[in-house]
């Protein structure tokens, strides 16, 4: 951030409190001189490289945005493997994630800003008088609050801001007049309807037309929402209160922070992922930085970097405080539960957590966000991107990837701060990444799988809003930008705000440190930029020194339980309670153990064996809390195990001209035939077999012969179409699903079962792709005839796949790679039909599955159940695990002491840790909450 304001109106924020404010405020940006000469450690590198990684983001950006413009505008999004435009309501609904669409031209409002920062200024003046003509933002559907205030109102205003400021300078956009504010300022008013409750939190949904109340509306019957849905308002809101002097956006925005921060958990200082918008309850109590809960922390701190209120700043150091002595185990970040938080809630973690090291390093605080920036960059080495979720032993959790920005965003904020250059290293990698594993003729793909590079037909706007920017800036001199970037704060979605606007309009009188919060002390300054700026100069090796210990961290990971658990009972000097892991149900010990946790063991008929906990059967009320942590890690080992035993999906790749391995189809595997995860991947032409269904002996053996036979689900067993075309010559079987409309996007995959009998001459491999994947292949085969294959457990990289009389046509150069040349003709076929009740046989579709409760307790019993199948009684799933971590050697986290908590055990007299007792209902009560709370984290998606 320059104090050189620029233009007429243009002012700087008044430092409530020099030099806080600016360190504050410039945190990331301070340290830009920091660059320096380095002795060891990455390499500089040289300003031609960075030109060219520059270069390559651009080359991306108009590959992205052109075909959003050519194939899918006015669309709110691009759909980059069937090459055409995302409309609500005409593709099967995602669920929750669709409520970002509100026929508004999402990408193109989330793109305004991004076009000036890569320096397409003519770029952007087309597409501002797009959203002025084209945009209408009073359709009849419902949207989400959040996603409406962070993409659509933030991309206004980013458009807004650097409109004015283009027009200033005097050349560009001379036409504007406030246009884009106007809008912004409609849509804001048709946001305010949410926030009519009690509470002044918005509800998280709202009809564009119809706003909340009428029952044309379809919707506000919610109860809940989310933290970070009702947290994440004020930079918007009170840009735009600032920008149009209509003071109402910021009231309401202040008022809903205002609620959520009485609301915090008082002793433990933590807020819970989701709240009661009546009542204020939390309706879930883990708490974490990521899912949920993400951009509401960022809002405090950055609220006081664009508002300069100090109120903001001493509710995100108390957070902050609370995150790092609960939340934050360098390096991972792990949830807690807010009034236990000393007790992990979970043993993975999101992705989207990946913003919080560039928080950090806004907060100054920089040795974690190093920590935990270098854990992340090496899941993403594993995996080429970061699934959507992993566990503690950085196993797959969840294996999506959706092209999200927030690891791009901490490299940029690290690099900022530290210089180093590893940091542009690591942007080399995601750049080389997206173009080798996302990038599709038509576009970039989400990855659906990670573990197999198959991709999903998505292109979230926030990848054009945020990634384009992140990668760009990263590589980008000063001279490089048009206007400067150090002006501006960034929002969540990467929409930039003028930091002027702190002294513009402001009606709302600034909570300048009163009585009601504590004064700041010397050390909240020694976590601020100062300090660093004083570190790196002297020491340039810094970074290094912290993320060299860590080298090892993902790939020689150590088996981890849930960690602190142990610890408590360690800390009350109670013997340490059974691991879940460890539990062997012909163990004598182990029974004992359980009985007096009062876990009673029951053995099923079918081998399986059932754990029930009796709370008032425990030999005291510390060992009822063992039982009870006993069976929650029971429980999560459990759904583990069960995620392991399915087969993961497989990849149809697509080879042949025009693909050359760019679109990669979710499959699902057979439980019989060749095992593709064992073998060699099979790649061939594809046929289709006649009969279609494949129920019979087929009737075009020479056309099959030599191929991958494509055959349609239906009629008959699995087992039976794979023999069929086996006996034809076939090398392999595409079974592709009759169900017209069914895709892997919202359709769970699933194992092709077996026919019961013994199936081990079926030895050609078999896949089975949803009906909207098969249709790829078949519009390829209608449109290039001859369409090659590859059948595998993982997508193959595109360089080894490689014809090389074809190489040249490979190549994705701004010039040779004319984006939609053939993926735009390649799908006709629109899905319609989401109505997945009507699979077929359920004979065919036996998969593995999870052990069905028998004999379940009655519900007087019911505190607490856990199923076990034979299988597992024994096992370490762990084993499996090398057991070496940092330095070398296995050091557990479980063994690591931790600060004892003054906070939980000297406040609230309730939490019973350690050796005080604690009556049998309030503990029955907790019980029952925890319950409650896990299994909603267990069936929790992002
Ligand atoms: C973006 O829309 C925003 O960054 C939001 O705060 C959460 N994450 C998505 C992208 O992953």
């Amino acid at each position: 951030m320059s104090e050189a304001g620029g233009g007429p109106g243009w002012g700087f924020p008044v430092p409530q409190r020099a030099p806080w404010s600016l360190v504050a405020a410039t945190a990331a940006l301070c340290l830009v001189s920091a660059t320096s000469v380095w002795p060891a450690g990455a390499a500089p590198m040289s300003r031609e490289e960075r030109q060219k990684l520059g270069n390559q983001v651009l080359e991306m950006f108009d590959h992205a945005y052109g075909n959003y413009m050519e194939h899918a505008y006015p669309a709110d999004e691009l759909m980059p493997l069937t090459c055409r435009g995302r409309v609500r309501g005409q593709e099967p609904s995602r669920g929750d994630v669709d409520d970002a669409l509100g026929k508004f031209s999402l990408t193109l409002i989330d793109s305004l800003d991004t076009l000036v920062v890569l320096n397409k200024t003519k770029e952007f003046e087309d597409a501002v008088r797009k959203v002025l003509r084209d945009v209408n933002l009073d359709n009849d559907v419902v949207v989400s609050v959040f996603e409406t205030n962070i993409r659509v109102l933030g991309g206004l205003l980013g458009g807004h801001s650097l409109a004015i400021m283009l027009k200033e300078k005097g050349e560009y956009m001379q036409w504007y007049n406030d246009e884009l504010l106007q809008m912004a300022k409609q849509l804001g008013y048709k946001l305010l309807p949410a926030f009519n409750t009690t509470s002044g939190l918005p509800y998280p949904r709202i009809n564009l037309k119809f706003g909340i109340r009428k029952p044309e509306a379809r919707t506000g019957t919610e109860t809940d929402t989310c933290t970070a849905c009702a947290g994440t308002l004020i930079l918007e809101f009170a840009a735009l209160s600032r920008f149009t002097g209509a003071t109402i956006f910021e009231e309401y925005a202040r008022k809903a922070l205002d609620f959520l921060w009485e609301k915090r958990q008082r002793s433990s200082n933590l807020v819970g992922v989701t709240i009661n918008i009546h009542t204020g309850d939390w309706v879930r109590k883990d708490s974490g930085v990521g899912a949920g809960i993400d951009s509401y922390y960022e809002y405090l701190l950055k609220a006081y970097v664009l508002l300069g209120d100090d109120s903001f700043l001493e509710r995100f150091n108390t957070h902050y405080d609370a995150i790092m002595r609960y939340i934050s185990q360098p390096p991972l970040l792990l949830d807690v539960h807010i009034h236990k938080p000393m007790l992990n809630a979970r043993t993975w973690m999101d992705a989207l957590l990946a913003f919080f090291p560039g928080l950090q390093v806004l907060k100054g605080d920089i040795r974690p966000a190093i920590e935990t920036h270098e854990m992340l960059y090496q899941v993403i080495k594993k995996h080429n991107f970061l699934p959507e979720a992993f566990t503690i032993d950085f196993r797959v959790h969840w294996a999506q990837h959706p092209l999200r920005p927030e690891f791009a965003e901490s490299t940029y904020f690290l690099y900022k701060a530290t210089g180093d250059p590893y940091y542009l290293e690591v942007g080399k990698t995601l750049i080389e990444n997206l173009n080798k594993y996302a990038r599709v003729p038509c576009g970039f793909a989400a990855m659906k799988d990670v573990r197999t590079g198959s991709h999903e037909d998505r292109m979230d706007s926030f990848f054009l809003a945020e990634m384009f920017k992140y990668l760009y800036l990263l590589f980008a001199d000063k001279e490089d930008i048009i206007f400067d970037i150090e002006d501006y704060i960034f929002t969540t979605e990467a929409h930039l705000l003028p930091l002027w606007l702190s002294t513009t309009n402001q009606s709302i009188p600034k909570k300048n440190t009163t009585s009601e919060y504590t004064e700041l002390d010397d050390s909240n300054f020694d976590w601020t930029c100062p300090n660093t700026q004083i570190l790196f100069p002297n020491d340039p090796l810094y970074a290094q020194s912290i993320r060299e210990p860590l080298k090892n961290v993902v790939d020689k990971s150590c088996p981890r339980g849930i960690i602190r658990v142990r610890e408590e009972s360690f800390r009350s000097g109670a013997k340490p309670p059974l691991r879940a892991r460890d539990f062997m149900a012909t163990n004598p010990e182990h029974l004992e153990i359980l009985k007096k946790m009062g876990v009673s063991l029951i053995h099923l008929k079918d081998g399986r064996v059932q754990l029930v906990q009796h709370a008032i059967q425990a030999a005291s009320s510390i060992d009822a809390e063992d039982g009870l942590r006993f069976m929650q890690e029971m429980i999560e080992l459990s759904s583990q195990q069960q995620k392991e035993q399915q087969l993961p999906p497989r990849a149809v790749q697509i080879v042949s001209h025009p693909f050359f391995g760019r679109v990669v189809l979710t499959a699902g595997p057979a439980q019989f035939g060749l095992d593709l995860s064992k073998h060699k991947e099979t790649r061939g032409f594809v046929a289709s077999s006649k009969p279609y269904n494949g129920c019979s002996e087929l009737t075009n053996p020479e056309a099959v012969m030599g191929k991958i036979a494509l055959i349609q689900r239906g009629q008959c067993m699995f087992a039976e179409k794979a023999r069929n075309i086996q006996n034809a010559g076939a090398i392999g079987g595409i079974v592709i699903d009759d169900n017209e409309g069914s895709s892997s996007d919202t359709a769970p995959l699933f194992q092709m079962a077996g026919d019961g009998k013994d199936t081990d001459d079926i030895k050609i491999p078999m896949l089975f792709l949803f009906s909207k994947e098969g249709s790829i292949i078949l519009d390829a085969i209608r449109e290039y005839e001859d369409v090659e294959v590859l059948l595998s457990d993982k997508a193959k990289d595109r360089a080894i796949l490689k014809d090389p009389e074809m190489e040249s046509e490979e190549q994705p150069s701004s010039e040779n790679d004319p984006p939609n040349q053939s993926a735009e003709q390649i799908i006709t076929s629109s899905s319609q039909d989401p109505d997945l009740a009507e699979q077929a046989a359920p004979e065919e579709r036996a998969l593995s599955p999870p052990p069905e409760p028998a004999g379940a307790p009655s519900p007087a019993e019911m505190d607490n159940a856990a199923n076990i199948s034979p299988s597992e009684q024994n096992s370490d799933p762990t084993e499996n695990h090398e057991s070496t971590s940092l330095g070398g050697e296995c050091t557990d986290l479980d063994d690591q002491p931790q600060e004892p908590s003054e906070t939980e055990e000297d406040s609230n007299p309730n939490v019973s840790w350690g050796q005080k007792a604690q009556p049998i209902d309030s503990i029955l009560a907790d019980w029952n909450e925890d319950i409650e709370a896990f299994e909603m984290m267990e069936k929790d998606e992002l």
